[in-house]
């Protein structure tokens, strides 16, 4: 069947576009993309890192990253001083492939507090953006920050990281980011998927 009459028959609201998956050497600018893969691997300007609030390390994304990083990025974490639940603080990758890392700090989800764990997962999303801005960054990919060992609900953390994405987009429509969302699996893709699919309706 044709877009054309998928239209005809549903109505342009059951279009929904679905993000291309693609290699990152290949993304056009100002759209975000869905990756999945292990971003310690990513060859980009910049890759986000979940961290704790000391910054010195810890398990799943946050240690894959030091891992692949070298003991340089320990090192320049403890001059930091640790980071705030929401901000973002932002080193070199040494032995990376992509060139800067930030650091941000997502909540530890709390179903009791969800809309002040919201407010905090959207400001990580946020000052990372701005951050990379200011660093001149021109390509950047989150992991689903919070969704592993901080149990946020990943598809809710997902709507979050879209819509975050979507409004900086309309905000910076000259500046020319790519974003990735690195997905670790392919249910996490999935769950973007969802999110994109989620946001596109509400809109
Ligand atoms: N590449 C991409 N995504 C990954 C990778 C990877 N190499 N490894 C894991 N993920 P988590 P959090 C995904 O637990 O929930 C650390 O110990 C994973 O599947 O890494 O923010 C810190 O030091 C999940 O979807 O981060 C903190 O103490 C997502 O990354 C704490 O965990 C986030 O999972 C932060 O917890």
């Amino acid at each position: 069947m044709k877009v054309k009459d998928l239209i005809e028959q549903y109505g342009p609201d059951a279009i929904i576009p679905v993000p291309v998956i693609a290699k990152p050497d290949k993304l056009p600018q100002n759209q975000p993309f869905l990756v999945k893969a292990d971003i310690t691997t990513l060859e980009i300007d910049c890759i986000v890192n979940a961290a704790n609030n000391s910054l010195m390390g810890g398990g799943g994304v946050d240690g894959a990253i030091h891992h692949g990083a070298g003991p340089c990025l320990l090192e320049e974490c403890k001059r930091l001083h640790g980071c705030e639940t929401g901000e973002a603080k932002i080193t070199n990758g040494y032995d990376l492939p992509a060139t800067l890392v930030i650091h941000t700090v997502g909540p530890v989800y709390d179903e009791s507090r969800a809309e002040e764990c919201e407010a905090q997962l959207k400001k990580c999303y946020e000052n990372c953006l701005a951050l990379a801005m200011k660093h001149g960054v021109h390509s950047i990919a989150f992991p689903a920050i919070s969704t592993g060992v901080y149990r946020y609900p990943a598809l809710e953390a997902a709507v979050v990281a879209v819509n975050v994405v979507s409004e900086w987009f309309m905000n910076n429509p000259d500046y020319g980011m790519q974003v990735i969302f690195c997905c670790y699996d392919e249910e996490m893709q999935e769950i973007y998927m969802n999110a994109i699919d989620i946001t596109q309706r509400l809109k």
